[in-house]
């Protein structure tokens, strides 16, 4: 770690918001030493239980999430909360009604929110954002919470890392259908149908109950049936059945083996991406150094094809590569 990163580190392992804020913008940033801090911070240790959010924009993520999270924290809990790319913000939403909350929260130290709306910044937002639900599980947040807009691949993969995912819903968001096609109904280990006042929330629900029931049996190993719950996240209504659930969940988790398969894969996972990443970034390196604009010449010219240059690319980059971005281990 770079003298700098060893001051972060001790401050972030002392419990200082700040140096947690700060080692969250080292890592969204890329910044070199950045994976010697994560390797440092990994080191003390996962504890926190994770909960993903997804769903529709707008279908009351982070009205629910606010509802959970105020929920812990009058269990005494601390939560470290993560946005990703969210449409409307945390911090200064436009809604009068979650505005409140969300501020409050804020306001208590027991709470830690970090909006993340960095679409095509330096890191990939999967990378980056599984990194930083890393950084708040180490900094010791028993429990910690994401959402994302489940729109697309990215987003859903996110959410999916979670040790539980609620996917939300709500009746204007079409019908189930859709959702299964999105991907959603696959990831879910609890439904949400949120704006459980308006029309069409319990037929929705009804729809998802079906779709489920349809799919059930065969395909998944898995003795856990995704629960369907109707809330009024803006009231508090069904928040208690909620985190019944999630706490259902849990002990399902622990009791039939699938928290340990769980977090095997998240770690596999997260191996072959800091390997392709860093790979790739030592491609980089090599072909900045290595003349490539020179050396296309002979590809226009007819004496290379794009194969045999990045055959010899390759060559230099095994050859001699260059430093590494990762830690040597110990
Ligand atoms: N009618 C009704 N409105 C609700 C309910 N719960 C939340 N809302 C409102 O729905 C709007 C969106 O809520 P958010 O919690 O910001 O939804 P979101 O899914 O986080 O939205 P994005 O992050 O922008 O995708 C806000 O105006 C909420 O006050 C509910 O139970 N009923
Ligand atoms: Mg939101």
């Amino acid at each position: 770690m770079t003298p700098v990163g060893t001051r972060l580190f001790q401050e972030f392992r002392r419990g200082d918001r700040r140096a947690l804020a700060r080692a969250i913008s080292l890592v969204e940033n890329q910044v070199p030493g950045f994976q010697a801090f994560l390797h440092g911070a990994l080191g003390l240790g996962s504890r926190a239980r994770r909960v993903g959010f997804t769903g529709p924009p707008g279908a009351g993520k982070s009205t629910l999430v606010s509802a959970v999270a105020s929920a812990a924290r009058a269990a005494g809990e601390e939560v470290g909360i993560l946005a990703v790319d969210p449409t409307s913000p945390f911090s200064g939403g436009a809604l009068l009604g979650d505005r409140i909350r969300m501020q409050e929260l804020a306001l208590d130290p027991g709470v830690f929110i970090r909006s993340m709306a960095t679409r095509g910044s330096l890191g990939g937002l999967a990378d980056s954002s599984m990194e930083i639900l890393d950084l708040l599980d180490a900094f010791g947040f028993p429990l910690v919470l994401v959402e994302t807009v489940g729109v697309g691949q990215t987003e859903l993969e996110i959410a999916g890392t979670a040790d539980t995912t609620v996917v939300v819903l709500v009746p204007e968001s079409g019908d189930s259908i859709q959702a299964m096609k999105a991907g959603l109904m696959e990831i879910a280990d609890i439904f949400v149908v949120n704006k459980a006042d308006r029309p069409g929330a319990r037929r929705l629900a009804r729809d998802v109950q079906m779709s489920l029931h349809l799919r059930g049996g065969g395909a998944s190993a898995s003795s856990w049936s995704p629960p369907v719950l109707l809330a009024e996240g803006q009231r508090g209504e069904g928040v208690a059945e909620l985190m019944e659930a999630l706490e259902a969940h849990r002990e399902h988790l622990v009791v039939s083996g699938e928290l340990q398969r769980r977090r095997r894969a998240r770690a596999e996972d997260r191996v072959r991406r800091v390997v392709e990443r860093e790979l790739v970034r030592m491609a980089r390196e090599v072909m900045k150094g290595s003349g490539i604009r020179e050396r296309v010449d002979l590809v226009v010219e007819g004496g290379e094809t794009p194969y045999s240059l990045a055959h010899r690319m390759i060559e230099d980059l095994l050859e001699s590569p260059p430093p590494r971005g990762i830690p040597e281990p110990g």
